[in-house]
């Protein structure tokens, strides 16, 4: 028996070896803007260049009749308005958040979905009730191990109709001191982002941030919905794979100089220069950045900048002598739990938590031209 949608059914595939980018790609592309790397350049990413990502369609939301329930396996459910929620003691954290597609675009064969170059990732101060102090507040039963999220974004992906639902153990929320948000950078959270209020887990792929949340279930065995299942580390499409969780670590330079318009290859005068970028993990802090200025052939030891907070990126320099000629620049990461940035990322089907470093590219002109 049909329903009308078996057009909206076609599993997700990957690119056939000389295919371009699709219209459907350019279309969620176009949507679901990055950070300009040259804004890397910021502490905190200006607000309304903070990378976007939302699956479907963003909600229309009246904040004087949104409500957060908190139910299921607890003892006292909850059901609070926003003006609750804004008046229970908050905790501000700056937070750097990454796309588990983030690099997507490059891989070969590139799976087809949001064609993320480097610049799924931003870094905002977030405020918000910590998760933790509501679910006392509702005293979760002692049988729960879980949380199911859910926002009030609707869609149809791969043939299921679901509102985002991402679920998360108790003991995954408890690490990563998860926050429900309702400002960032000290203002309203913008629509796009997930207004009045979203989930933020520090540390973690995007995925679990749940935007426009309106539901926190207690649940007591994990979460088997369409996210958490989607979110998994496969080489084969029937493969049970390993789920996506904490944002491996990654170093992105700064692209130093002025573009050019069409390809954005780098043009940098020769002579003295400081070369410059962020890095981050959700596994541990950053220990250590290596920038090399020859594509990977030698590498050198940057310097780290100030520390910004446990799950913030952090800035880091090098000085550099531009010759004249092409260069290609890379930087790794190397973080408090032995991960090192992989310059050869193992390929999966979803393209996920794929962190393979950046070239990029810069002429030097001859002196005096
Ligand atoms: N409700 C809802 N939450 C969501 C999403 C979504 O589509 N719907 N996208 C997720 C994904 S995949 C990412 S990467 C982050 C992006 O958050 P941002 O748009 O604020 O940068 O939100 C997550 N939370
Ligand atoms: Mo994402």
């Amino acid at each position: 028996m049909s329903d009308g949608l078996d057009s909206l059914r076609a599993p997700g595939r990957v690119a056939a070896p000389d295919e371009g980018i699709t219209i459907d790609e350019l279309r969620l592309a176009s949507r679901n803007h990055a950070l300009p790397m040259e804004l890397l350049r910021h502490d905190v990413t200006p607000t309304g260049s903070h990378y976007v990502l939302t699956h479907y369609d963003i909600p229309d939301v009246d904040p004087s009749t949104w409500r957060l329930d908190v139910d299921g396996a607890v003892e006292r459910p909850l059901k609070l308005d926003l003006a609750a929620l804004r008046a229970m003691p908050a905790q501000t954290v700056r937070v750097t958040m990454e796309c588990a597609g983030n690099g997507r675009a490059a891989l070969i064969p590139r799976p087809l979905s949001q064609p993320w170059l480097n610049g799924a990732v931003g870094t905002a101060d977030w405020t918000g009730v910590p998760l933790a102090l509501l679910l006392e507040r509702a005293g979760v039963a002692e049988e729960a191990t879980d949380l199911v999220l859910t926002g009030l974004d609707h869609g149809i992906e791969r043939g299921t109709e679901q509102d985002y639902q991402r679920g998360l153990s108790l003991a995954d929320a408890a690490a990563s001191d998860a926050l429900v948000v309702h400002e960032m950078n000290g203002v309203p959270l913008p629509p796009q982002h997930g207004f009045p209020v979203r989930l933020v887990v520090p540390g973690w792929y995007g995925m679990g941030n749940v935007k426009w949340l309106h539901r926190i279930t207690v649940a007591t065995e994990p979460f088997a919905g369409f996210q958490n299942r989607a979110y998994r580390l496969r080489q084969e499409a029937g493969d049970e794979g390993e789920p996506v969780s904490r944002i491996e670590p990654r170093a992105l330079v700064e692209p130093p100089g002025f573009p050019d318009f069409m390809t954005r290859t780098r043009v940098v005068r020769p002579g003295p220069t400081t070369l410059r970028g962020r890095a981050w993990s959700g596994w541990a802090p950053v220990e250590r950045v290596e920038v090399s200025t020859d594509d990977g052939t030698t590498w050198r030891e940057a310097g780290l900048g100030p520390d910004l907070g446990r799950w913030a990126w952090r800035a880091f320099d090098i000085p550099w002598e531009a010759e004249p000629g092409e260069h290609s620049l890379r930087a790794r990461a190397y973080d408090g739990s032995g991960r090192v940035q992989r310059l050869d990322p193992a390929w999966n089907r979803g393209g996920f938590a794929n962190n393979a470093d950046q070239p990029v590219l810069v002429v030097v002109p001859g002196r005096g031209s």
